[in-house]
Order: C-alpha cells, then sequence, then structure tokens
C-alpha cells in the first residue's frame, strides 16, 4: 500500500474533476484526481457540444480558453421547425446580447488534460475499485488499485465528480440521500461524420415522425439525432437507414442542401431527468453527473457540471484562503437551486419537442400551437433564449 496526502481527493477525470482540478491548481490547492478509466477512452465519449458563457468563461479562469477561443464557433441564434416551417430564435437580442459556443465535450476534455499533464500534476488513470471513507469525519480518505498496487489518498476533502455511475453517490448513507427520476420513453440516435453542418445554426426539429437535431462540432464536422424507441439498437440502424429517416424529420431546404457521409462514431443515449439531494455528506461534495442527469434537449448536462464545480472551487477557496466554512455550508442549496432551473427547462423543451408513446393526436396539436405561440411572443422568445444561453450564477439572488 503506498499512501499520499492532497488537499482534495477528486474522484473521476471527466469534465467535472478535470475543471475543478485546473481551478484548484491556479489557486495553489492541491488535488489528486482518481479515474477509472485511460485518458483515451474518456476522449472516446463523444457527448456535448455546447457551451454557455458560465462555462466559457470558467475555461478562461482554469486558464486554458485560448483554443476554445480560436477554434470555438459563436451562435447567436438557433433554429425550430415544426410545421414544415423553421423560425429563428435571436439568442443575442432576447438574451441581452449573449450567446453560446459550439465547442465539443471532447475539445474542452482534451485541452484540460493537456494543461494537467503541463503542469505535472497527478492524474490516476485506470484506478479500479475506488472507494471513499471516513468522509464524515475531518480525516476522509479515497483508496483505490493501479497496475496491482493498493493505493491511499488522505485529503481534506473527496469531490465525487465520477458521474451517474460512479461510487460516490452510492457510498453516501441511504437515510442522508433523496433521489428524483424521470426516465423518458426514447432515446437519443447521434451520429457524427465529418461533412459540412446542414445550417450555420442548429435546428431543433419536431416533425410527425419524431424529435431530430441538427448539431455540430465545427464548420467540417457534423453531428446529427433522431428521436427513436428505447428497443431499438444501434446495430440495426445503417447510415443510410440514418441519413434517410433524418431527411424525412426535415424541411424542403435542408433535405436538399444536407451532405451525408460515412459515420464516424454512433450510439443510443437514454434520456432521463434525475437529481439528489443534498450534494454535501460531511466532507464529501457530489459535482456534475454524479449529482444530476438532464435530457440533453436543452444542452444543460455539461454546462450545470461546470457550474456546481464553480460553486464547489470557490467554496474550497474561501475554506482554504479566508478559514471560512460559510461557502462549504451553502453549495448544496446554491447549486440544486441552478440545477433545478435547468432540470425543468430541460424537461419542458423534452417534452415540447418529443412524440411519446400512446400520445393522442391531440397532443401534437397542443405542442404545435405551444411552438407557434412562443415564436411569436415577445414573452416567450425571451423565456427560451434565457434559459438557453443559461441563467445567470446570481439569478435567485438578484429577484429575491
Ligand atoms: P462524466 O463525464 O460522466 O465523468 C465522470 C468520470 O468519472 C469516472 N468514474 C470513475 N472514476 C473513478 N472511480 C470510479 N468508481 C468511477 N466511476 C466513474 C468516469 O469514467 C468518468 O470519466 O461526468 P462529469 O465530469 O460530471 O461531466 C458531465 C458531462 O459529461 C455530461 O453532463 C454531459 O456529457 C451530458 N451529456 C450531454 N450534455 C449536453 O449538454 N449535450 C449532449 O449532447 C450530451 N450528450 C451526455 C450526452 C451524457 C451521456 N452519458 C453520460 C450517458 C451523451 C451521453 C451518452
Ligand atoms: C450536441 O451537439 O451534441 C448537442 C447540441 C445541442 C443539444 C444537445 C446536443 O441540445
Amino acid at each position: 500500500m503506498t499512501t499520499t496526502r492532497t488537499q482534495v481527493a477528486i474522484v473521476g477525470a471527466g469534465p467535472s474533476g478535470l475543471l475543478l482540478g485546473q481551478l484548484l491548481h491556479k489557486a495553489g490547492i492541491d488535488a489528486v484526481i482518481v479515474e477509472r478509466v485511460s485518458g483515451e477512452y474518456v476522449l472516446g465519449r463523444i457527448r456535448a457540444g455546447i457551451l454557455e458563457q458560465v462555462c466559457i468563461d470558467l475555461m478562461d479562469e482554469a486558464g486554458v480558453g485560448a483554443r476554445m477561443h480560436k477554434e470555438g464557433l459563436v451562435h447567436d441564434g438557433f433554429e425550430m421547425l415544426f410545421g414544415g416551417q423553421r423560425h429563428r430564435v435571436d439568442l443575442k437580442k432576447y438574451s441581452g446580447g449573449k450567446h453560446v459556443m459550439v465547442y465539443g465535450q471532447t475539445e474542452l476534455t482534451h485541452d484540460l488534460m493537456d494543461a494537467r499533464a503541463a503542469a505535472g500534476l497527478t492524474t490516476m488513470y485506470e484506478a479500479r475499485n475506488a472507494a471513499v471513507h471516513d468522509f464524515d469525519t475531518a480525516k476522509p480518505y479515497v483508496t483505490c488499485e493501479k497496475d496491482g498496487q493498493q493505493h491511499r489518498i488522505d485529503c481534506d476533502f473527496i469531490a465525487g465528480c465520477d458521474g451517474f455511475h460512479g461510487v460516490c453517490r452510492a457510498s453516501a448513507p441511504r437515510s442522508a440521500i433523496k433521489e428524483y427520476e424521470k426516465v423518458y420513453p426514447f432515446g437519443w440516435l447521434g451520429l457524427l461524420s465529418d461533412t459540412p453542418p446542414v445550417n450555420y445554426e442548429l435546428i431543433y426539429v419536431n416533425s410527425p415522425r419524431g424529435f431530430a437535431l441538427c448539431s455540430q462540432r465545427s464548420n467540417t464536422r457534423s453531428r446529427y439525432y433522431l428521436q427513436v424507441p428505447l428497443t431499438d439498437k444501434v446495430e440495426e440502424w445503417s447510415d443510410d437507414a440514418f441519413w434517410q429517416e433524418l431527411k424525412l424529420r426535415l424541411d424542403d431546404e435542408a433535405r436538399e442542401k444536407i451532405v451525408t457521409g460515412p459515420s464516424i462514431e454512433k450510439s443510443i443515449a437514454p434520456l432521463r431527468s434525475f437529481v439528489t439531494e443534498p450534494m454535501r455528506f460531511g466532507r464529501m461534495f457530489l459535482a456534475g453527473d454524479a449529482a444530476h442527469i438532464v435530457p440533453p434537449t436543452g444542452a444543460k448536462g455539461l454546462n450545470l457540471a461546470a457550474t456546481d464545480v464553480k460553486y464547489l472551487f470557490d467554496a474550497l477557496v474561501g475554506f482554504y484562503q479566508d478559514k471560512s466554512e460559510a461557502g462549504l455550508d451553502d453549495y448544496s442549496s446554491k447549486a440544486l437551486a441552478r440545477i433545478w432551473r435547468a432540470e425543468r427547462f430541460s424537461w419542458w423543451f423534452t417534452q415540447l419537442m418529443h412524440r411519446f408513446p400512446h400520445d393522442e393526436a391531440i397532443t401534437a396539436k397542443f405542442q404545435h400551437a405551444e411552438l407557434d405561440y412562443l415564436m411569436h411572443s415577445e414573452a416567450g422568445l425571451t423565456s427560451i433564449a434565457e434559459n438557453y444561453v443559461g441563467l445567470p450564477l446570481d439569478f435567485g439572488a438578484r429577484r429575491a
């Protein structure tokens, strides 16, 4: 058994863990990250694509924003297609000048990994059987195995950044935790291809055949999604079948313009809304997907993870630099207030855009009427835009 000591032991090297590690490093706080899989495996997961301003700002605060600003695509709006017609949501106009940025989770993770490696910071990849101990005391620790060797990491705090299937949330006492969950009766089949995007801005589609999304990673790389039944298997979907179905859900202009090509990646993601309360258990704090999941319709998952990290980082800085526990005490309630707002928006946007099994014909009519109202109302457009670009970090406080 080797024993090391650090201030913050972080479980999970996804975006949450890596961003927290980088921010702490910049503030002179020591952290060790323990990750179950390899770095290549983490980078191979194709996930989020849209960054809100708070996430962009955090990458800058962590000192890793240079490539993102060079390569990221600024989007001032997106389009909604329903009833054969496209309508634009002008994010800039309706959110007081804000925008979002197209920059894939893979790229963001890459930048954080590179910065961590360049600073010589410790990430234990392929660490098996991680376990968290004594977080109800002032001397918590993490254990794991790597290359047949047992490791123990003594720390002041544990950051549970280990995603939905991680060990941290699972180790919290059942009597102290409450979980809220909704599983949707469909999934998203995603396809990545080296073809130019069909449109500069994203197109969210409500069609009689189900939801579709035209997204992208760059000017030469597209990401498209189709709502599919949960029973579908990715192997059953040839590239040709995917393109054919996507075209059926688009409008004439997009159908004619779309450039198809071989997939680089294809996968089905289930859709879920999930929240854990609280997010603190003594000296263990959950952040990101370890504590909550949103359906991807509002592009909120990665951005919410980033704001959890911001709140946790500020709380840890308060502890180490100002000897104050106030931030740590407030972390859970502050993060959860923001999380529930994003959960509400993601759930609402999901039910507005998808076909649910056993829906009556009237449901599609209600959806169209709501979409039609939203696209022609200043209040409706403002509501969508301010939620999509991300509510300000002090949202509740400003209106209290
Ligand atoms: P992650 O990215 O899941 O990272 C957690 C890390 O913890 C590791 N881990 C462990 N390490 C050590 N010991 C253990 N016992 C461990 N158990 C797990 C894992 O290997 C992993 O590396 O969580 P994090 O960092 O909180 O980041 C959150 C984001 O990844 C997530 O919110 C988004 O990707 C959600 N999401 C999407 N969000 C969007 O905004 N737009 C999207 O299009 C989108 N697509 C997706 C998604 C999430 C998906 N998942 C989780 C199934 C598509 C998928 C398939
Ligand atoms: C993506 O590009 O993967 C993406 C974009 C917007 C969403 C969901 C996913 O709402």
